[in-house]
């Protein structure tokens, strides 16, 4: 089994808590994506009807766009019924870092509204600890003054040996997400200590829009490793 297959197993079983008549959070990324050629999949098949997706980002809406999935938008449905998306780390509680893809602003209002938030991943997400493996945990920032809010949550975390970083692109420009903000990446040497001190501390700097840590919102964990499926509820 490769890890695209466990990404795809993973994300078929999500699809089982999404029934006819449902308001779908789609989520986005390599994971995610599979959900939602699913979906697309059995209302083709007539095995599902009238579900209406939510896209969590331009790129998961080009591709509900070309499978022809009806979409809409949380201004026509604030409650969402079921959300299924990928991660990048899940930690024992469930908690999340989300984001590595650029869109977690748009998931965590989409993931916010929902009844179950289905978090679908392979095995090599697992941590025991997020941030331990010392991969970014990324915030949105506004553009206006991004340096000076660069500055100050380097600072926040300085003692936990955090470096913070404007993520670029290729062109060495930086990387836009699709609220046309800028993306500031925090780096911890070894993890990020208390995650809801953390979460507080960022969201009162100026300047933050949101950052990646989804604390206490998943309801259904999937994991897709070598040895099979587990699927927990939280
Ligand atoms: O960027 C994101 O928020 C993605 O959902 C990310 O958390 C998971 O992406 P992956 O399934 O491609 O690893």
């Amino acid at each position: 089994l490769t890890q695209e297959d466990l990404k795809r197993i993973a994300a078929y079983k999500a699809v089982d808590f999404v029934e006819s008549g449902m308001v779908v959070g789609l989520g986005t990324g390599s994971t995610a994506c599979h959900a939602v050629a699913r979906i697309a999949e059995l209302l083709r098949l007539g095995k599902l009807k009238n579900v209406v997706g939510i896209p969590t980002s331009k790129k998961t809406e080009e591709q509900a766009l070309a499978l022809g999935l009806p979409l809409s938008d949380l201004v026509a449905y604030p409650s969402v019924d079921v959300a299924i998306d990928g991660a990048d780390e899940v930690d024992p509680w469930f908690n999340l870092i989300k984001g590595r893809g650029g869109s977690l602003y748009r998931e965590k209002m989409v993931e916010s509204r929902c009844g179950r938030f289905v978090v679908i991943v392979d095995e090599s997400k697992l941590v025991k600890k997020l941030g331990e493996g010392g991969h970014a945990m990324p915030v949105e920032v506004v553009p206006f003054g991004w340096n000076v809010t660069l500055e100050k949550l380097q600072s926040l975390f300085k003692s936990s040996g955090c470096v913070a970083q404007l993520r670029t692109g290729s062109d060495g420009k930086p990387f836009l997400t699709d609220n046309l903000n800028y993306i500031v990446n925090l780096f911890f040497k070894n993890g990020i200590e208390d995650i809801h001190s953390a979460s507080d501390a960022i969201k009162r700097v100026v300047g933050v829009v949101e950052h990646g840590m989804f604390i206490d919102m998943t309801t259904t964990l999937i994991v897709a490793g070598t040895d099979g499926v587990t699927l927990k509820n939280k």
